[in-house]
């Protein structure tokens, strides 16, 4: 059959896997969206359903301070002996700590914190003992830190110690340990989660190494596939399905322009098979490259590729497709089958400091349709298509003080704020229906009000990119409202919102 990467697409980065039953789990980072981890699960590796999230509770998840380069990190989920363990750091606040559970339908622990160095923590189950890795540094640099932990308390039971140092490549990172057949496999990838990216592994006779780098290494890299589109290949982690067949899923992102690279969609979950060699090593991928599409004989024909392009309120949900920013405030946001309201809040948009009301789904294709149709009660309300506080571009209804209502596009590239066009509203006006059409180098604004229709002009997406933001995530598409009587604590009225969101681009798969 033929599957198109990525699996998942959107901003799913860091991927980690685990088999346990007849599925597979699959989890990714967060960073400041709460609920955070996002949980999917699939019968046969190409299509993943959300079944929500791995942290839930604010205990779980302390995200005050967080932006978009804070929060959680690059979570490993693990399956032993009936219990599912996620292991992440919250680099804002707290560091490392793993949740576990007994039902992944279910709700997982508190925090079990781990205190050692570093960010991209995994745990490795063997023979009563639990390994905890992650990078780190020691005196001669950077490397592979692994120490013995107890699996109840997080308490470091040995001195955590050098494993490995890579292969010479910058940023070395998101060590992930493996028993198979008679060598210890341990997985990592270096070149920085940038166009360089690359997957690298060493093997040896325990847990602890000494490793021996593979010769062929980097097992998985596009860093040569110049003006490929998939690009940014690495963080990957193995899984064997149920025939036998090891796989590795990765991140990777899909570059915009073929020469003037830039990234809006975030880095996504990509699958490509591993094959291993009769001396005990391994290959990956098509001659250790990704593509975007992917023949394979190990998933039969008859499994077809899904490719969801409709997404209302009424076949999403709040803890699944939906985030909030930071904390919430859940008092101020209610969820209904077919639509959302938000209680304005004095918090602008632009906070990376606290928690605006805000609820947001993913970019997941470069060409998309969004219709939003909101009422006009917030002192400003509308659509973001947000890739951090600081670069957004907002389409959006705000009472001026004469008591009537503009509708407006804004843009906030860093310190760089512009308004323009501005609307004057027909007095009586109650609701307007907003439009964004997301045609991979740009965004189309327009809206619709009491019969009018109004051209808003279009905005670059380069400006938004991961490249320009300098930030870990990718675009969101967020509902907004803030309210009025600044600095006084005071809480708006409840601002409805519909909407339909129609990702295309790709869709639909082969
Ligand atoms: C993550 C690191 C990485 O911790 O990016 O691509 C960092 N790899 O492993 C944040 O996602």
């Amino acid at each position: 059959m033929q599957y198109r990467n990525p699996v998942i697409s959107g901003c799913y980065p860091d991927p980690s896997i685990c088999r346990a039953g007849d599925a597979y789990y699959l989890v990714c980072s967060s960073f400041q969206f709460f609920p955070g981890v996002p949980l999917f699960e699939s019968r046969d590796l190409i299509n993943w359903k959300q079944i929500g999230h791995v942290l839930t509770q604010p205990s779980q998840l302390p995200l005050q301070g967080a932006d978009s380069v804070g929060g959680i990190y690059a979570p490993t989920i693990r399956y032993h002996q009936g219990r599912f363990y996620m292991v992440t750091t919250n680099v804002t606040n707290g560091g490392h700590f793993f949740v576990w559970t007994d039902d992944i339908y279910g709700e997982w622990s508190e925090p079990v914190w781990v205190h050692q160095e570093g960010i991209d923590p995994s745990l490795f189950f063997e023979d009563g003992k639990t390994y905890f890795m992650s990078n780190g540094s020691d005196e001669q640099g950077s490397c592979i830190l692994q120490c013995e932990i107890d699996p109840e308390t997080g308490e470091q039971l040995t001195e955590p110690r050098s494993i490995w140092r890579g292969t010479g490549g910058r940023f070395l990172e998101s060590p992930h340990l493996y028993h198979i057949g008679k060598y210890y496999y341990l997985l990592a990838s270096e070149g920085g989660t940038e166009y360089g990216h690359m997957v690298v592994y060493a093997r040896g006779g325990s847990p602890y190494g000494p490793f021996e780098a593979y010769a062929g290494n980097p097992v998985l890299t596009n860093r040569n596939e110049g003006g490929y589109l998939l690009q940014g290949c690495g963080h990957a982690d193995l899984v064997e399905d149920f025939s036998g067949n090891w796989w590795m899923v990765h991140l990777g992102f899909r570059q915009i322009h073929r020469w003037m690279m830039f990234h809006i969609t975030g880095r996504e979950v990509c699958l490509v098979p591993v094959t291993f060699q009769p001396d005990g090593w391994f290959t990956a991928g098509e001659n250790g490259t990704v593509r975007l599409l992917m023949q394979t004989d190990r998933i039969p024909d008859s499994v077809r590729q899904e490719c969801r392009t409709h997404f209302t309120f009424a076949d999403t949900e709040a803890g699944k497709e939906w985030v909030f920013l930071q904390n919430p405030h859940p008092e101020c946001c209610r969820f209904s089958p077919e639509s959302v309201s938000l209680q304005g809040l004095e918090i602008p948009l632009s906070s990376e400091s606290d928690s605006p009301a805000w609820i947001g789904i993913r970019q997941k294709e470069t060409q998309f349709r969004l219709s939003v149709t909101v009422g006009v009660s917030a002192q400003e309300a509308g659509v973001t298509v947000y890739m951090t506080g600081r670069q957004h571009y907002d389409l959006c209804v705000r009472k001026t003080p004469d008591g009537r209502c503009a509708l407006l596009r804004r843009a906030q590239l860093g310190t760089l704020i512009h308004e323009e066009p501005v609307f004057q509203l027909p007095d009586g006006t109650k609701s307007v229906s907003l439009f964004i059409q997301g045609e991979q180098t740009e965004y189309r604004f327009r809206a619709s009000a009491g019969g009018r229709e109004y051209l808003l002009g279009t905005l670059e997406a380069k400006y938004l990119s991961s490249e320009t933001a300098g930030n870990f995530t990718g675009v969101m598409l967020a509902l907004y409202a803030v309210s009025t009587g600044c600095g006084t604590g005071i809480r708006s009225d409840f601002t409805d919102f519909s909407l339909v969101y129609t990702p295309t681009g790709q869709c639909p798969a082969p």
